[in-house]
């Protein structure tokens, strides 16, 4: 381990972990190891041994949670705490400014990955190895089941844990209604009544929670407030910006626009993140059907193998559809999970095919030119 890796172990620097970058420092043996803690336009802040630092990514796509091998930190001669933004270039003793710059990206333990919202055909990665996701959505309003199963699909994709936190349990009109039938629909998960308000449930969830935990969930959701009283007694500074919902419709207002790091108590990490928009399925067909065992159950028995459980002979699902072994609203949301996944691999597949396609004539351009070029 590097000296001074006290700091590091705060987010969750470990054995295993030294012993990857020990084998990733081969090609640069003055980097350091680090943990980005924030991404923003090409730049990132780094949680390295001394302090943190703000690098350039390189050519890597970083994303919080990210472990990576960064170079020039040596020059991080002034160490920061966290209250202090990350420092920018720093002058090395020739009066050179040499920025500290990510050289590689350890591989990642878990990847939380939705459809990009940007409608481009790639996934975005959300955040990097994370063990507990905590899936969150209030308890004061009507709960969206079918977003919480996103959710879970997401997670459970990615080989988190999920837990599901429903907030705002002092101002639920009937919490009991709405814990069992979000725990209904998602069976194998955790599903909790919390308050930051009041603190019920507030002991279950933090005993519960395991090594890098990411709170989503739509904006109002009170990803933030939780996330400030997981955090306990912090700096003022430190404390994370919450705002007020909409009085009419209980929307939140997007108050928090960056996913950050931020250690806590027993060498654990919370990463909280903006509210989500919309999560759309990537490559998440084995996290669907985690989702929905009940239905998961039915499907070797369809009589076709591509059965789409809609009309075809000899559905297993329709059949415990009719008998009243799976619930409707359940099979269509299963159902729509599905096929936006299907079409979202169709999308890239047709993306790569245009990129191969575009590739093959660049280059027999090329040839062509080539030739063409040793005739003259
Ligand atoms: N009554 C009550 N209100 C809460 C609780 N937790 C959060 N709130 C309120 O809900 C509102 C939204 O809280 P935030 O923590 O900012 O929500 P967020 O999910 O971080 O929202 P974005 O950052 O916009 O995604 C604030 O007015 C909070 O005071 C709670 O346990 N009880
Ligand atoms: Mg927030
Ligand atoms: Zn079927």
């Amino acid at each position: 381990m590097p000296e001074n890796s006290t700091l590091l172990t705060e987010y969750g620097w470990n054995a295993t972990l030294s012993d990857t970058f020990d084998a990733l420092r081969f090609d640069s043996p003055d980097a350091a190891p680090g943990r980005v803690t924030r991404v923003d336009r090409g730049q990132c802040d780094i949680a390295v041994a001394t302090g943190t630092v703000r690098a350039l990514s390189g050519s890597n796509a970083l994303c919080t949670g990210d472990w990576v091998a960064v170079t020039n930190t040596a020059l991080t001669n002034t160490v920061l705490d966290n209250t202090t933004p990350a420092n920018t270039a720093l002058a090395n003793t020739t009066g050179e400014t040499e920025t500290p710059t990510v050289t590689s990206i350890f591989p990642r333990s878990s990847s939380i990955v939705r459809s990009s919202a940007s409608g481009k055909s790639e996934g975005q990665i959300l955040a990097a190895n994370v063990d507990t996701v905590v899936i969150t959505t209030a308890s004061d309003g009507d709960v969206d089941l079918g977003r919480i199963e996103r959710l879970l699909a997401l997670t459970w994709e990615s080989g988190a844990t999920p837990v599901v936190a429903l907030t705002k349990s002092d101002a639920a009109p009937d919490i009991s209604t709405v814990l069992s039938e979000v725990s209904a629909i998602a069976p194998g998960a955790t599903v909790l009544a919390v308050s930051a308000e009041t603190n019920e449930g507030m002991d279950v969830l933090d005993a519960v929670l395991d090594g890098t935990v990411a709170i989503l969930g739509p904006s109002g959701a009170g990803k933030s407030t939780l996330a400030n009283a997981l955090l306990g007694d912090i700096p003022a500074s430190r404390v994370l910006e919450t705002g007020r919902v909409r009085a009419g419709d209980g929307k939140g207002r997007h108050t928090t626009v960056t996913r950050e790091l931020i250690p806590f108590s027993g060498g654990r990490t919370l990463i909280d993140t903006p509210g989500l928009r919309g999560v759309g399925m990537w490559n998440a067909g084995e996290g669907i059907d985690k989702t929905f065992p009940e239905i998961e159950e039915f499907i070797s028995a369809c009589r076709f193998s591509d059965c789409a459980h809609n009309s075809e002979p000899g559905c297993a699902v329709l059949g415990a559809l009719e008998r009243g072994d799976i619930d409707e609203r359940r099979l269509r949301s299963y159902r729509k999970l599905q096929r936006e996944n299907a079409w979202n691999a169709a999308r890239s597949d047709a993306r790569l095919q245009a990129e191969r396609t575009r590739e093959i004539k660049v280059l027999s351009r090329h040839i062509r030119d080539h030739y063409r070029g040793r005739r003259q």
